[in-house]
């Protein structure tokens, strides 16, 4: 046994407290925790936990002497808190695992804190004079009362205090897993009304799709009816049917003009015949006799014949010649031509009428030839010639139109659709709860300025003083982060935590762009805690929401399974 050069004021107290005897009766050495008793059971030996093999007498257990490399023989002590400390269940948990681990074999020295918690003190702090309340609250710590330390028993205070936060924090925390059970409810169904959106704007996509089709089927259709509706047009219109009609006449007269020239022939020849019977009579009559009326015959034939008659006008009959001869020889009016000949011809004459009078008058009669033309418009001798409408139909301007306006409403549900897909494929975080609190802002007050900061969207630095708005980044990704914090037994712990992350902010002067990165923590309420500007321009937020707090992802995911099924 290896005895301690320790006070002789600590001596005389370990010899009364090396074994504390706990509520069930059994007896642990003083500064152990229940978990621990197992190693302190035999009486006579103790063996170092990390390092069995090395082996002391039990008396050697608090005595203020450290025996063993994992300080496991003074758990009650000061005496080993130069060993190192190191996680205690890991070590408890797996004892002469490494024979060269010269680590803490505990945790601390442990406080029963009868009314608070048990906790553990560190070995530093026994009996170094101080009440450390922080971890033992009953004052333990300070069991040889060096210097004449006196630590009151204060946990049934303490524990008090504490169950008050405890209970207020609970019920924080409580109230956090609701909202953020509120926030998966409300995700959840956003995320749905999306997923419904896209089966029905699917839907009708299908649909504008076949009414596109069929209103370019009803184009085709009216453009062909118009056309065919032009070519029948053509042939019924007034310059067609006027032909026809002139070329019939023209028919007619010519056929009686043929007949009447026959008839003329015919009487000619009659004249002739009349004209030489009254030749031979005049010559062969008695000019003796006394009969009056051969007398006045034959001086109204003398009169006639004296007048001179000619047998026809040769130039003119050549010319009826000609004209009797039919229209589709070379020398005929082209009568296919003018039945053929588009209607609006007389219409384009008149609309270009200018074009058929000499320059020197155009400019001159060009204001009057307007109100001449609106005048036979407006009395509806002409049709109006719309200029915006150019040579479509109504009709077919109405089908295109028709047509148009599908078409348009096919491509808006087409990118209303791709949005919708893009966002299902956005990352929300778990459970996309996150969607739930999209634009949701929270502000700071921060000296000369407000911090704001809107969910997946933007941060930005307002000025108080009149400064205007900087932007300190557009929402770019959920992302992660380790941080170090105490835990409640004191240690150092690294975390994770989630992170919104916002770039591509307002560029600083002579810097790079603004870009703030924001550390979520869980909490009952959407807070900013804290704002720092780590480097110029580059921030950090501190940020508490329920959408991080642990659980509730469960409950969701149940009924949303289901729907998929
Ligand atoms: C403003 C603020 C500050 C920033 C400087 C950089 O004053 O945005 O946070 O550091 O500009 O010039």
């Amino acid at each position: 046994m290896i005895f301690s050069q320790s006070s002789l004021f600590l001596a005389v107290s370990l010899a009364a407290s090396t074994v504390v005897a706990t509520k069930d009766g059994s007896s642990r050495p003083r500064g152990v925790a229940p978990e621990f008793a197992k190693f302190y059971k035999d009486p006579d030996i103790f063996a170092c936990i990390s390092h069995p093999a090395l082996q002391v007498s039990s008396s050697a257990i608090n005595d203020d002497y450290c025996d063993c490399p994992d300080g496991s023989d003074e758990p009650g002590t000061s005496a080993c808190s130069h060993i190192s400390h190191h996680s205690p269940l890991s070590v408890a948990d797996r004892p002469g695992a490494n024979d060269l681990d010269l680590t803490s074999a505990l945790p601390g020295f442990y406080c029963k804190n009868k009314g608070h918690r048990p906790s553990y003190v560190p070995f530093q702090r026994v009996n170094d004079g101080i009440c450390d309340y922080d971890f033992c609250c009953d004052g333990s710590d300070e069991w040889a009362h060096v210097g004449g330390t006196k630590c009151e028993d204060r946990c049934k205070e303490l524990g008090k205090e504490w169950r008050k936060k405890e209970d207020k924090r609970q019920k924080s925390m409580t109230a956090a897993l609701r909202k953020k059970k509120d926030l998966l409810v409300d995700a959840g169904r956003q995320e749905k009304e999306i997923e419904d959106d896209v089966q029905r704007l699917e839907t009708e996509i299908e649909a504008h799709e076949i009414k596109v089709k069929n209103l370019e089927t009803d184009l085709e259709e009216v453009q062909k009816q118009e056309q065919s509706k032009l070519v029948r047009g053509r042939k019924k219109g007034k310059v067609n049917v006027l032909a026809e009609v002139a070329k019939d006449r023209v028919e007619e007269l010519r056929e009686n003009l043929i007949e009447v020239r026959k008839e003329r022939d015919e009487t000619r020849l009659q004249v002739k015949e009349l004209e030489a019977i009254l030749s031979k009579f005049k010559e062969e009559y008695n000019p003796n006799s006394n009969d009056e009326g051969v007398k006045r015959a034959v001086s109204s034939w003398e009169e006639y014949a004296a007048k001179g008659h000619s047998d026809g006008n040769h130039a003119r009959d050549r010319d009826l010649d000609e004209i009797s001869k039919p229209d589709d020889e070379k020398s005929g009016v082209n009568w296919e031509h003018w039945e053929n000949e588009e209607d609006s011809c007389e219409m384009d004459a008149v609309y270009h009428l200018a074009a058929y009078l000499p320059p020197s008058l155009v400019s001159f009669l060009e204001d009057q030839f307007i109100v001449f033309r609106g005048f036979l418009e407006k009395n509806g001798f002409l049709s109006k010639k719309s200029v915006e409408s150019g040579s479509e139909s109504q009709a077919v301007q109405d089908a295109r139109e028709a047509l148009k306006a599908e078409e348009k409403s096919l491509g808006e549900t087409r990118k209303q659709l791709r949005n919708r897909r893009e966002d299902l494929e956005i990352n929300y975080g778990p459970a996309s709860v996150f969607r739930a609190l999209k634009g949701v802002c929270i502000v700071r007050d921060a000296g000369e300025y407000t911090y704001e900061q809107c969910f997946l969207d933007q941060t930005k630095q307002n000025s108080k003083k009149g400064g205007g708005s900087m932007r300190m980044g557009n929402f770019q990704r959920i992302g992660s982060t380790t941080i170090e914090e105490v835990n409640e037994t004191g240690d150092i712990v690294t975390v994770e935590r989630t992170t919104l992350e916002y770039v591509r902010g307002q560029t600083c002067w002579n810097g790079p762009a603004r870009s703030t990165k924001v550390v979520l923590e869980c909490g009952e309420n959407n807070e900013i805690l804290k704002v720092s500007e780590d480097e110029r321009c580059v921030y950090s937020m501190i940020v508490t929401t329920p959408a991080v707090c642990a659980g509730g992802e469960e409950e969701d995911a149940a009924p949303r399974v289901k729907d998929e099924l």
